[in-house]
């Protein structure tokens, strides 16, 4: 399918430290997203300071990379249609008073800086190949069949 994508998405150290990886799975995965890459890391500050470069500028940058640096967090790619859309109505709006309920920030996000999780911006036409770059390489991302399980059966 063509407008397939891959998107970059990011479990928070607030959410890992409440036991709350398998929830964010979950959710993509009952979406119908494809889990192409996952792993478990202290994100070293270099990199952290590269990821959220947009925001290099804001009074809250320092803060961001402080917390972003604070604690392990779970870098993943998914991919499905219109990836990167799904997974950002799935999210939510940033700030979790205005996070929807039924939404992953609107259901467990406590502030606007433990929320959770991070997902690219659909908005910016660059960011999923960029993020992408920035945590993993090529070799961790894996190609499969979403639907080829007959042998489980
Ligand atoms: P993220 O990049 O983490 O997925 O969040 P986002 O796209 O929804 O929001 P963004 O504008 O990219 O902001 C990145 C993170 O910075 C914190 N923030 N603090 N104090 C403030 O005004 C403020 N604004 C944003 C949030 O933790 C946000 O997730
Ligand atoms: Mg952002």
């Amino acid at each position: 399918m063509s407008d397939r994508e891959r998107t970059f998405v990011m479990v928070k150290p607030d959410a890992f430290a409440r036991g709350l990886v398998g929830e964010v799975v979950s959710r993509l995965e009952d979406r119908g997203l494809k889990l192409v890459g996952i792993k478990v890391e202290n994100m070293p500050r270099e990199r952290a300071e590269e990821h959220y470069g947009e925001h290099e500028d804001k009074p809250f940058y320092d803060d961001l990379v402080d917390f972003i640096t604070s604690g392990p967090v779970v870098p993943m790619v998914w991919e499905g249609q219109d990836a990167t859309r799904q997974v950002r109505q799935m999210i939510g709006e940033t700030d979790p008073l205005e996070a929807e309920p039924g939404t992953i920030r609107g259901d467990y996000a406590l502030d606007l800086g433990r929320n959770v999780v991070h997902a690219a911006d659909h908005e910016d036409e660059g960011a999923n190949e960029r993020e992408i770059a920035i945590h993993f390489d090529d070799d961790e991302l894996i190609d499969y069949d979403q639907h080829d399980a007959e042998w489980l059966y």
